[in-house]
């Protein structure tokens, strides 16, 4: 099923041409009316009457996070407060959050791509739909709570944590679609266990779950365990909040970004180059219909690659592949790059591993140590201690073979990593900062 056939499947030269429309209305808007913008045009010797089409737009400068963080609060706001009917704020764990506002109008468009992004992953107006995902000024709860109101479903707007709580309404409500981050879906399934349930005989459906990194190996055990089929969401508070990209539920390979609202670019995250369809670097987003606070070619610090081979879906506008992660996960390892979840899918194949595990990166000397703790199952943690030598040193020779680089294992008791009910840490990392 597909909400708007109209704009969901307009051939790609029309979506190309609007897109250029839209590109250099936004450029004129952002000029006149926001002075960080006007500065940075300047800057770089670009007028916004010289955008005349698509690739223009790689004459126009990149949008830090950084530029968020210094136009605090409303800086970059291209309309007055009086036309700001909502505001949300990334979390940010270190210093001031990032702010973002929307215009009405903003809000039905938000509205429309989300109600987009639950058809595509095969949702409906007879659909149940509990939404775990976080409200407030995380952007997932009332984001997904408006689309889902949109397509016709009945919303129980959940929120985070209160697991028990989740589980009971789940169960007697009869939910049909779960929205909430791949961890929290995982540790449901394992919270309804422990009272006794199985949520594989739920009604449960479908899970609509992102806001975080996952791999394809996370994907399959959340659908064997939790029972539902588990598509992918993507999105982030600087741009929109969720349903700026979703799979489909034909294909469930790479996530349709909506190209009428977005337009998505590749980059080498070191050099700033643009790269080509189909190769792996930093996701840079332009935003086309925004009003509240447009973003000019804003480094996400999201890393995947273009996909632009037509999908069996029928929709036109292009994938991104699953997020590999962000640039600032990615961490160096005695020179060596490594993302968590490239050590995700080696532990995810392995037997008797469960899917929670925590990375303690640490320092001794001038040596980079990397400690991978993981959590075993009931059964395989009581095994004599040769067979978790065994499994140890299995692990850690995969993780050797795939990333080049010598690990500590420990494997840890059943449910001792911390659970989450939004958004999973996995990395700590205890080196000083240089
Ligand atoms: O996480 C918005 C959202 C809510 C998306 C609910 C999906 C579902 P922020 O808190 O601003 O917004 O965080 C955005 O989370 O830049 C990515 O690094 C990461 N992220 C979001 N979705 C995915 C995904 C929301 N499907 C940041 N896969 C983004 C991987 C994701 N990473």
């Amino acid at each position: 099923m597909i909400w708007n056939d109209e704009f969901e499947t307009l051939p790609r030269e029309a979506l190309e041409s609007l897109q250029t429309k839209r590109l250099q209305q936004v450029a004129e808007r952002v000029y006149a009316t926001v002075p960080f913008y006007k500065q940075q045009f300047d800057k770089a010797g670009v007028k916004p009457e010289k955008i005349k089409s698509l690739d223009d737009l790689r004459r126009l400068p990149f949008t830090l996070k950084q530029d968020m963080r210094d136009n605090y609060p409303y800086g970059l706001f291209a309309k007055p407060l009086d036309q700001i009917v909502r505001i949300h704020a990334s979390s940010g764990t270190t210093g001031k959050p990032t702010v973002v506002g929307y215009t009405k109008r903003d809000i039905d468009n938000w509205t429309e791509l989300m109600a987009r992004s639950f058809t595509a992953a095969g949702a409906n107006r007879g659909d149940i739909l509990h939404n775990a995902y976080g409200y407030g000024l995380f952007t997932g709860g009332l984001g997904a709570h408006y689309g889902a109101e949109k397509i016709g479903a009945s919303v129980i707007p959940m929120s985070g944590g209160n697991t028990k709580k989740q589980l009971m309404i789940m169960q007697d409500f009869g939910s049909t679609v779960l929205t909430c981050t791949p961890s929290y879906s995982l540790y449901l399934a394992e919270a309804a266990a422990e009272e006794g349930l199985d949520i594989r005989k739920f009604k449960l459906r479908i899970g609509i779950l992102g806001a975080e990194p996952w791999s394809e190996k996370l994907r399959n055990e959340i659908e064997e365990k939790v029972g539902i089929k588990a598509i992918d969401i993507y999105g982030l508070s600087e741009i929109l909040g969720p349903g700026v990209g979703i799979e489909c539920i034909e294909a469930q390979s790479g996530l349709h970004i909506w190209e009428d609202h977005f337009i998505p670019e590749i980059i080498d995250p070191i050099s700033g180059e643009s790269l080509p369809d189909g190769e792996q670097g930093e996701l840079v987003i332009t935003t086309i219909t925004k009003e509240g606070i447009p973003m000019i070619r804003y480094r996400t610090r999201d890393i995947t690659r273009i996909i632009a081979e037509p999908c069996i879906c029928g929709r036109t506008h292009r994938r991104l592949e699953r997020m590999c992660g962000r640039s600032d996960d990615m961490l160096i390892i005695r020179g060596v790059n490594v993302y968590p979840s490239q050590i995700e899918s080696v532990l995810m194949d392995i037997e008797g591993v469960e899917p929670h595990y925590m990375l303690i990166v640490d320092r001794e000397g001038t040596l980079d140590t990397l400690e991978v703790q993981v959590e075993v199952n009931e059964q395989t943690f009581s095994d004599e201690i040769k067979v978790l030598q065994g499994l140890s040193r299995r692990i850690e020779k995969e993780i050797k073979d795939l990333l080049g680089i010598s690990c500590r294992i420990r494997l840890v008791e059943p449910k001792t990593i911390a659970r989450s009910e939004g958004k999973a840490q996995r990395v700590i990392d205890n080196r000083p900062k240089e």
